[in-house]
């Protein structure tokens, strides 16, 4: 099982501790082409390295071999956003996982596309369970 995980880069990295439990969790399922999403290193500024046109190329080959993608959207970022679209597109099986936070509203393009499956959550337990139910659901 190829697993790609989306999470927020240049959009804020906020959340970079949560992304790298998350992908820990998510390797007792398959191999998870995003490793360096959870990179506590990997600043919104990036790095020096590849290209941007590198990483783009790259990150849709991923996209396009993954069995499912699993997108935390809490963090709003662009990169994130374009990739569950062109997921979708793919038919691609999918769970966006969301964290409730004051002043902020997921985006509509996101909260109101029924292909795509929302599991909202407020703990790390619950995010886990989500993603065992998904999994679980794949049978
Ligand atoms: O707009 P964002 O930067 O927040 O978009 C984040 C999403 O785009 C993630 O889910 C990644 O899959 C993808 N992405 C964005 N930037 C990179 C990146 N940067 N490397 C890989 N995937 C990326 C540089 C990495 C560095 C080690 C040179």
């Amino acid at each position: 099982m190829k697993i790609y995980f989306a999470g927020s880069i240049r959009g804020g990295r906020d959340d970079k501790e949560l992304y790298l439990q998350l992908i820990q969790h998510l390797t007792q399922y398959g191999q998870v082409l995003t490793e360096h999403v959870g990179n506590g290193n990997l600043t919104e500024f990036g790095e020096d390295g590849p290209s941007d046109e590198w990483i783009y190329n790259r990150d849709m080959d991923w996209v396009r071999q993954s069995d499912v993608v699993i997108a935390e959207v809490s963090t709003p970022s662009l990169g994130v956003g374009y990739e569950i679209g062109k997921a979708e597109d793919m038919n691609k099986k999918m769970l966006c996982l969301y964290r409730e936070q004051q002043n902020k509203r997921l985006s509509a393009m996101i909260r109101g596309n029924s292909n795509v499956k929302i599991a909202r959550y407020e703990t790390f337990e619950d995010a886990i369970s989500h993603i065992d139910s998904f999994f679980e659901s794949l049978k």
